[in-house]
């Protein structure tokens, strides 16, 4: 009894430092451009993030570097993580997501970022969607070099999917970047993703991700901003309007007799 109750509560918080609904695209859009400060306010705590969760990629005891990220395809990304109200991508060395609130660097907009380490083998955020009745499912982002240090990496990132919730995650088509950064001493870099798949649509657990690895030497913070997701209605089939027509007509016909 004592081992099931220590199991629940357990469980309950896990559960309380994120939200991973499945947000229904069929009630619109889902965009989230971290422009409101306030949602992260706690290190590791992602639970004011609808749908969004970020993990620090402690996935790997050997702690390789410069491994490709479309390699990397197994569920777990590690602890929940997010290294809360932070201002200076420059000197903020550590592994992991971090919330960027401000920044010494100049024009700069509100973000959450990527930073590999000998612990964050491949940090990344996912988002939980649910495309029920829903096609032309299409996620678009920015990523944006936050990194003005002296630090030049060779920032790798690659976009996943999965759906139904199990399994090995799938490398999204146009979804890998070889190097999302510039250096020394350069900042701003941006690389713009509009992605899709027909696997999507109509998925009602979509889960999709967006993961870096830790690179050879220090690694440069890389932002995910601006993070849209759209799609359509699924359009009633042609046979079904016909028919719905036919209907019609054949029942004007019956009451004019
Ligand atoms: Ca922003
Ligand atoms: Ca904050
Ligand atoms: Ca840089
Ligand atoms: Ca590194």
């Amino acid at each position: 009894m004592r081992i099931l109750a220590i199991a629940s509560i357990l469980a309950v918080a896990g559960a309380a430092n994120a939200d991973m609904t499945f947000h229904s695209l069929a009630g619109g859009d889902f965009s989230q451009d971290w422009n409101n400060t306030g949602l992260i306010t706690a290190n590791d705590n992602w639970s004011g993030v609808l749908s969004i969760t970020g993990y620090l990629g402690d996935t790997n005891a050997g702690s390789p570097t410069g491994v490709n990220p479309t390699t990397y395809l197994l569920p777990s990304l590690g602890a929940v993580d997010v290294i809360a109200n932070q201002t200076n991508p420059n000197t903020n060395t550590s592994g992991g997501v971090a919330e960027f609130q401000s920044s010494v660097n100049s024009p700069f907009s509100p973000t959450i970022a990527l930073n590999g380490s000998g612990t964050a083998d491949t940090p990344g955020i996912v988002l939980f969607m649910d495309a029920t009745g829903r096609t032309n499912v299409n996620l678009r982002f920015d990523l944006i070099d936050l990194d003005g240090s002296a630090d030049n990496s060779i920032q790798q990132v690659a976009v996943q999917y999965r759906v139904g919730g199990t399994g090995n995650f799938v490398n999204v088509t146009g979804g890998y970047v070889a190097d999302a950064t510039t250096g020394p001493n350069l900042f701003g870099n941006t690389t713009s993703l509009s992605l899709t798949d027909a696997a999507w649509a109509g998925a009602s657990s979509l889960e999709l991700r967006v993961i870096t690895t830790n690179a050879a030497g220090n690694d440069e913070w890389v932002g995910i901003d601006n993070i849209v997701v759209t799609s359509q209605a699924v359009p009633e089939p042609a046979s079904m309007i016909a028919l719905g027509a036919g209907l019609l007509a054949l029942a004007r016909r019956r009451r004019s007799k």
